[in-house]
């Protein structure tokens, strides 16, 4: 079926800005964007006409770093870092990612599906269109495939695309009692072989209380091996080298990366490696420790924005939150806080040629906004501006 949304300023995305057409026209057919561009050049078609009144239209918003599903929430451990305790120290005793663990273990895929329904609808209500959502809360083969599975569920309950990313390697189960090479083992000799069919990349956190970059190497050759892309929480912490690896491997993206060096921005930028920032982690983390805008910026680094949404570091599920806190705490531009929720947010996710931009032949996935001036998403904090949402045409 063909459809036409007129008499809208579009932000296409097209191109190094925002791609700005004042009186412009996207048409779709079978839910594919067939034009977007200026109302004097759009074809000739029949079929639905929405008048959008002058309203702003950008790309559906991508999410391209969550941690959607898990189990219960860490509220009590927030309190107790409010009272002095760190996140390591928490960790350390048994607290943070393996309290989270345990819970999403005790839980079952419909009820995984069912505590992640209310995030995704927060994110969804903003005008998101794609997700990614990582495991790495199972720790089990059991479990992380079950998390991938609610993953993939969510995608059939809701009209958005999901993209699952397993992350066995993101902390250390209990049983294994501080053996991390045979936790690895386990990662890469059955895990990744049995995710292989349900996700569609591998990322693992390396980190001094995740895993060494060695370690992360050994899941980057399991990915290889079973044709998965993948990418790296890296440098959030303390810099163990992980983007420089991520690079060395093709990553699609490293994420966090507050502490890289500008031989890892450097090496990104020779990797056409996305940079994945997540303000809301440093936020709530009082990190100090910027991440290296500048250098990114200056070689080329493609940046991202995310949610990051997980129940220890980054309780938000507000992508517009993130588009404030990039340019507020990150010093991002207006053009690079939305491209980093759209183009290179697709780019993170290996979907250049699909999603992120309103050009012919990507998926008719459109965020219809009640504002005209797309600096107005970035400037409000804790407004949600949008009229309609269009995912594939509908
Ligand atoms: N980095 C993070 O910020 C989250 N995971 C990761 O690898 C934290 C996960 C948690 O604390 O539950
Ligand atoms: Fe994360």
């Amino acid at each position: 079926m063909e459809q036409r949304w007129t008499h809208a300023r579009l932000a296409t995305m097209a191109g190094d800005e925002l791609g700005l057409i004042d009186d412009g026209v996207v048409v779709a057919e079978d839910g594919r964007i067939v034009y977007a561009g200026a109302a004097h050049g759009a074809p000739v078609t029949q079929g639905a006409v929405h008048d959008c009144e002058g309203r702003l239209i950008t790309p559906g918003l991508i999410d391209c770093h969550t941690h959607l599903v898990h189990g219960g929430n860490r509220a009590n451990e927030w309190a107790m870092r409010l009272e002095g305790a760190t996140y390591e120290e928490i960790a350390r005793a048994g607290g943070g990612i393996v309290s989270t663990m345990r819970a999403t273990r005790a839980a079952s895929e419909a009820e995984l599906v069912a505590s992640a329904l209310p995030r995704l609808d927060a994110l969804i209500a903003e005008g998101v269109t794609t997700i990614e959502i990582k495991s790495g809360y199972g720790l089990s083969t059991d479990d992380e495939l079950k998390m991938l599975r609610a993953a993939r569920a969510l995608g059939e309950h809701r009209a958005i695309r999901v993209e699952p990313t397993f992350l066995g390697a993101h902390a250390l189960p209990p049983e294994y009692k501080g053996d991390s090479d045979a936790y690895i083992d386990l990662v890469v000799g059955e895990m990744i072989p049995a995710a292989a069919s349900l996700a569609t990349a591998v990322d693992a956190f390396c980190e001094g209380i995740g895993f060494s970059p060695a370690q992360c190497e050994r899941v980057f050759a399991a990915a290889d091996a079973h044709g998965l892309k993948v990418k790296l929480h890296a440098e959030q912490l303390s810099a163990l080298g992980g983007c420089a690896l991520a690079a060395r491997h093709g990553a699609l993206s490293a994420d966090h990366l507050e502490h890289a060096t500008d031989d890892d921005v450097r090496a990104m930028a020779e990797a056409g490696t996305v940079a994945v920032l997540l303000p809301g982690a440093y936020y709530f983390m009082r990190e100090t420790k910027l991440p290296p805008v500048e250098a990114m910026r200056s070689q080329g680094v493609k940046i991202a924005l995310a949610t990051d949404n997980n129940p220890g570091t980054s309780p938000t599920t507000s992508l517009l939150l993130m588009l404030n806190m990039g340019a507020t705490l990150f010093g991002l531009t207006v053009a690079e806080a939305l491209r980093g929720v759209t183009v290179n947010a697709a780019a993170a996710l290996g979907l250049s040629h699909e999603i992120g931009t309103l050009e012919a032949g990507k998926a008719c996935d459109l965020a219809i906004w009640d504002v005209t001036d797309p600096a107005e998403l970035v400037y409000r904090i804790g407004f949600n501006p949008l009229h309609q949402r269009i995912k594939d045409g509908r």
